[in-house]
């Protein structure tokens, strides 16, 4: 097979990987997207789970970069469900023409620099690229952590993960199932599949916190009015730290008397989903504020769960918002089955897989199907996973072995003209990602052009400015309450990874500062260094 020679080579058709496809080539570069699945989505190709929707509303969470395109599309629901997410980036796809140049079905297997020629060798399942830049379009949550269970293998049943679902319909009807986990996944997914089984068992470590979606048809007045101002309703939510609209409270809740409090925290509860943590301006940055929304939350679950005990084990014990909340469509509801059973982890852990099912405790549960909803090797997974090799064939993995370091989450040291998506050290995961991600491909784009114009050939971070922005990111998150318990932000859910917090949180300084950089000539960054 030939081998082919390229300006930019971009890993992942997902949202980032379309735009940056779009973009770049529009800009008059010679680009290929290489996919590992046989169809584009990312994200919203492999998490097929029953449930699986966004929960942010879709006319925030969907792109801006096109006004005919954010006017022309109809989203049918406030929160769109998978298939209608994969609907729409089919579209996007077609009416931009990308699909002709996106390689499907290509893993890649590996991507070294060679610092002689200063370019990228990316060697994927289908043959061999020579390109100037790599991007990696690879996502933040897209390699799915499947725990070292003992005795995985002899499961005989049908085994699943939520993060890796099949393409094909799954039914479990007369069908008895186990989930394990109740991260987002899990709890999106519980509410259908136990419409469906003869039994649902869900295995539990940490109970989550989880608000109400209240999702529903599109209601075309708000759709119309959105529409009719989309750019300033686009940028009155790049102003909150976020990047997501309705969470521009100022008020605080320590200073709040105890009515106001119960009001708006209903009001939020019945109405904003996630934007429930912006009811007050501190419930991320005070304890005791964070508190008063925890309780509140915790006496819903005992509002709407029957039983005393169920009710209590669903009840989370933690910071609430540090680790991701959680958005349903009827979760603690699904509780008050008769075919739905709560098993507590923590009292009952699972001491082995087995042919039938699982033991957990002294008791086997035998299942048809067994669902693995236990999360992802969230921000760095999917690039630690892939052998990548930058100057003197250093490896990203062992680069990171330690700590995740990039400056601004977009580039990182002995690794040239390399750029990540929503990498470590940005907004991302604690954003709304499309924007988010529209920021960063804005951004790749016009470095790669300014690059183009200013006879620059290498662009390169340095390990100075990583530690310097790394540290920030993390003085930041010390003044919040996110680090106060294990969660994938902070690299706990997998046992060897290391534990550092990874979002920069603050998506008004964060884009203020990357285009003050770019804006400087991409300060921080050095050019064209030689070996
Ligand atoms: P999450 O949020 O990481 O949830 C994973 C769940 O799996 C969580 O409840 C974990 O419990 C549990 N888990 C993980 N490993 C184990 C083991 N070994 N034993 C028992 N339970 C385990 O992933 P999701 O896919 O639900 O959501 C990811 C994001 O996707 C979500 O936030 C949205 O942004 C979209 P733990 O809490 O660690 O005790």
């Amino acid at each position: 097979m030939s081998l082919r020679k390229l300006d930019v080579v971009i890993v992942g058709a997902g949202f980032s990987g379309l735009f940056l496809l779009h973009k770049l080539r529009s800009s008059g570069f010679s680009v290929a997207v290489i996919e590992k699945a046989d169809q584009l989505g990312g994200t919203w190709h492999w998490n097929r789970y029953p449930g699986a929707r966004c929960d942010i509303p879709s006319l925030q969470y969907s792109y801006q970069f096109d006004e005919d395109l954010q006017q022309d599309w109809n989203w049918s629901e406030k929160y769109s469900a998978q298939p209608e997410i994969l609907e729409y980036l089919n579209h996007v796809a077609d009416r931009f023409d990308l699909k002709k140049d996106i390689e499907f079905n290509a893993e890649v297997i590996s991507a070294r620099f060679n610092e002689e020629k200063s370019l990228w060798e990316i060697k994927t399942s289908q043959g061999e690229i020579e390109t100037k830049f790599c991007v990696m379009a690879t996502g933040c949550l897209s390699a799915p952590n499947t725990p070292d269970f003992k005795g995985l293998d002899d499961f005989e049943g049908q085994l699943l993960h939520t993060g890796k679902w099949p393409q094909t319909q799954v039914d479990f009807t007369d069908e008895s199932v186990a989930i394990i986990g109740t991260g987002s996944s899990s709890i999106q997914s519980i509410p259908v599949i136990a419409e469906q089984a003869k039994h649902l068992y869900v295995f539990q470590r940490t109970a989550n916190y989880s608000i109400p979606s209240n999702n529903g048809p599109m209601d075309p007045e708000q759709e119309a009015e959105v529409k009719s101002r989309y750019p300033e309703f686009r940028k009155e939510n790049w102003e909150n730290g976020f990047g997501i609209a309705g969470m521009a409270i100022e008020e605080m809740a320590v200073e709040d008397d105890e009515q106001g409090r119960k009001e708006k925290f209903n009001h939020h509860w019945e109405n904003e989903g996630l934007g429930f943590l912006g009811a007050y301006a501190d419930l991320m940055l005070d304890k005791e504020a964070n508190e008063m929304a925890a309780s509140f939350a915790r006496n819903k679950v005992k509002e709407i769960v029957k039983d005393a005990e169920v009710a209590e084990l669903l009840s989370p014990k933690f910071t609430i918002g540090c680790k991701r909340l959680c958005v349903d469509s009827g979760y603690f509801e699904a509780f008050n089955r008769d075919n739905v059973t709560l098993i507590d982890l923590n009292t009952n852990p699972i001491n082995c897989i087995t042919s039938k099912g699982l033991m957990a405790g002294q008791e086997e549960y035998s299942v048809d199907s067994l669902i693995l909803a236990t999360g992802f090797d969230a921000m760095t997974g999917a690039l630690t996973r892939i052998d990548i090799r930058g100057r003197k064939g250093i490896s990203l993995k062992d680069q990171w072995k330690d700590g995740a370091k990039s400056y601004l989450g977009l580039g990182i040291s002995n690794f040239p003209n390399l750029f990540t998506v929503t990498g470590p050290g940005s907004p991302s995961v604690l954003s709304n990602m499309v924007p988010s991600l529209e920021l960063h491909v804005q951004w790749i784009s016009q470095c790669i052009e300014w690059m183009r114009d200013n006879n620059k050939k290498v662009i390169e971070s340095t390990k100075a400015v990583e530690e310097e922005w790394m540290t920030l990111v993390n003085e930041v998150a010390d003044l919040t309450v996110y680090k106060s318990c294990n969660s994938w932000y902070n690299g706990s859910n997998i046992d060897e990874k290391a534990k550092e917090f990874l979002p920069f949180i603050g998506v008004p300084p964060y884009t203020e500062k990357i285009t003050e950089v770019a804006e400087q000539n991409y300060q921080g960054f050095v050019f064209d260094k030689t070996n």
